[in-house]
């Protein structure tokens, strides 16, 4: 039975990604810090690590002895890392460094959850695209990148990094736009947004999940994962009110604007589609109707 560690296992992609490995049969084991409450899938086993400790980042993988690790743990709030750059790069820089020197002479699979802010934006976006992050979230997560790709080629490390777009589901937590829309647009009450022009290449986080198993069980590179269709936070709104006889009680706030934003992003998934075989099943359409579902659901259950 093949064991995967996933760091972050708490997370949005974290439960879906246990999901489908314990469907394949895997073992898997979470990782999850002492200081925050214990929110792991069902059937998967508890590890306490910490990724800006390097010893106990140490101790759960000579304990779990995995032969991949997923890292998913990050401070993965752009807008917050402008508050909290220091913390933000040591979790999604140093964390990685960590995380890296140990698995140095293992042969454990990693992968490393790269993201499309590194690009600082752009359309067609694909692994050969430039990057100029335009957040401490940004700048952490390329220089993360960049380290995978050293310890790739300079000591072999089997590390593989998704360059993955906004996966979004009813997991999603409420302070990013689509949950926000979707939770407050549900229950109709009054929602404060930013910058509504952002335009994103939204997908499913259940699709997204399938593509970094898929990295792992081919030989170590980079891949970018999107839809290649990309909307509008504006449209995103005018989409979730489709499911509701109401409209949105929106508002405008300059506490949601980023200091610096990201104006659009959209991704092209070739090289995923062509080496791994990988495609999308949810398109825009359907995520927003599976988060509207989930929401207006959970709703009516607690009335
Ligand atoms: O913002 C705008 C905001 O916070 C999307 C993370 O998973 O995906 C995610 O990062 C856009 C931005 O996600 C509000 O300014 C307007 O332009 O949902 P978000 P994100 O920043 O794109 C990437 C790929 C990651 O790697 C990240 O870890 O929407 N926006 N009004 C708003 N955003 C928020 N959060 N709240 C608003 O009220």
């Amino acid at each position: 039975m093949p064991k995967a560690l996933i760091t972050g296992c708490g997370g949005q992609d974290g439960h879906y990604l246990a999901s489908h490995l314990i469907a394949l049969g895997y073992r898997v084991f979470g990782g999850y810090r002492r200081s925050s409450a214990l929110n792991l899938p069902e059937s998967v086993e508890a590890v306490p690590m910490e990724l800006t400790e390097y010893e106990s980042v140490r101790r759960a993988i000579e304990r779990v002895k995995p032969d991949e690790i997923y890292n998913l743990g990050a401070q993965t709030h752009v807008g917050e890392s402008f508050g909290c750059p220091l913390y933000t790069s040591d979790v999604n820089h140093l964390g990685v460094l960590r995380l890296l020197e140990c698995v140095r002479d293992t042969g454990i699979r990693v992968y490393q959850a790269s993201t499309s802010e590194m690009f600082g934006g752009g359309r067609g976006l694909s692994e050969s695209s430039p990057f100029a992050p335009r957040s401490p979230y940004a700048a952490a997560k390329l220089a993360a990148h960049h380290s995978c790709g050293v310890y790739r080629k300079a000591y072999g490390v089997r590390v593989s990094c998704g360059i993955l777009f906004n996966h979004e589901s009813p997991l999603r937590g409420k302070d990013f736009v689509t949950r926000k829309i979707t939770s407050h647009l549900a229950r109709n009450k009054p929602l404060s947004l930013g910058n509504v022009l952002a335009r994103r290449d939204w997908g499913h986080a259940a699709d997204y999940v399938r593509a970094m198993h898929l990295m792992l069980q081919h030989e170590p590179d980079d891949f970018v994962v999107a839809t290649g269709t990309s909307h509008t936070v504006a449209e995103f709104l005018k989409e979730a009110e489709k499911h509701v006889p109401w409209k949105a009680q929106v508002t405008y706030s300059e506490s949601q604007m980023r200091p610096w934003d990201v104006e659009v992003l959209e991704g092209d998934a070739t090289k995923a589609r062509d080496k791994l075989g990988w495609v999308p099943l949810y398109d825009f359409k359907r995520l927003v109707a599976d988060m509207m579902e989930a929401d207006l659901g959970q709703m009516e259950r607690a009335a």
